[in-house]
């Protein structure tokens, strides 16, 4: 069966999932937004146990437990700093949600959170990151089918109605949005009998 994407508007450290993803910078060691806001629910063990990863690359991720948060794991995703669009920003964004989900997969995990990575300190568009995020995110599920849920944690009213439009254009269960999105050329390469 195929995973369920949804967004919500809540603060994501507050989440009863397996995971949740932070939007994390490549030392590991927290900084602020929702890496601070993490770090501070999880407790000291978390920066701890970041310290023993020693970094991760851009577009790549790790995971640890998630001590004092509900969730049991963190996934900490090093999404890229906005450099106006032409410096692979969409490629490593896309990688970051794709090296999450196979994390997630690895381990398990049913139920997955993701922040809008990239969208705070690092100053990707929200619309196009969110249309990245989307993508990517469907496209990984395909090939980690214990993933059950994918929610898409939204800070804001106005993030959670770019998300809730976005879902709503790529909704894969109407034949019409695939047809459109076709036309378009934008769609995913889902066929359709994979819906
Ligand atoms: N729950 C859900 N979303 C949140 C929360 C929260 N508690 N707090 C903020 N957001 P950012 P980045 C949203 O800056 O752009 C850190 O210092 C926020 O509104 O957290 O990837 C790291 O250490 C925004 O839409 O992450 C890195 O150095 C989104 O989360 C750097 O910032 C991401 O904003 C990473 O920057």
């Amino acid at each position: 069966m195929p995973a369920n994407l949804r967004a919500i508007q809540a603060d994501i450290t507050t989440l009863q999932v397996d995971a949740i993803v932070n939007a994390a910078n490549s030392s590991l060691l927290g900084g602020g937004g929702v890496d601070g806001a993490i770090h501070r629910t999880a407790g000291p063990a978390l920066l701890e146990a970041c310290r023993r990863l020693g970094g991760c690359p851009t577009g790549e991720a790790r995971i640890t437990e998630g001590y004092r948060l509900p969730a049991r794991f963190v996934i900490h995703a090093v999404g890229p700093v906005w450099r106006g669009g032409n410096h692979g920003e969409p490629a490593l964004l896309a990688s970051c949600y794709r090296s999450a989900i196979s994390l997630a997969g690895q381990h398990g995990v049913h139920t997955l959170a993701f922040p809008a990575i990239s969208t705070g300190a690092y100053g990707y568009p929200f619309e196009a990151a969110a249309r990245v995020a989307i993508a990517a995110v469907r496209d990984a599920i395909r090939v980690s089918p214990a993933i059950r849920e994918v929610v898409f944690c939204c800070h804001s009213a106005d993030a959670l109605a770019i998300y809730e439009k976005q879902l709503g254009e790529c909704d894969q269960g109407d034949p019409r949005a695939r047809r459109d999105k076709a036309r378009a050329g934008r769609g995913s390469a889902l066929p359709p009998d994979a819906n």
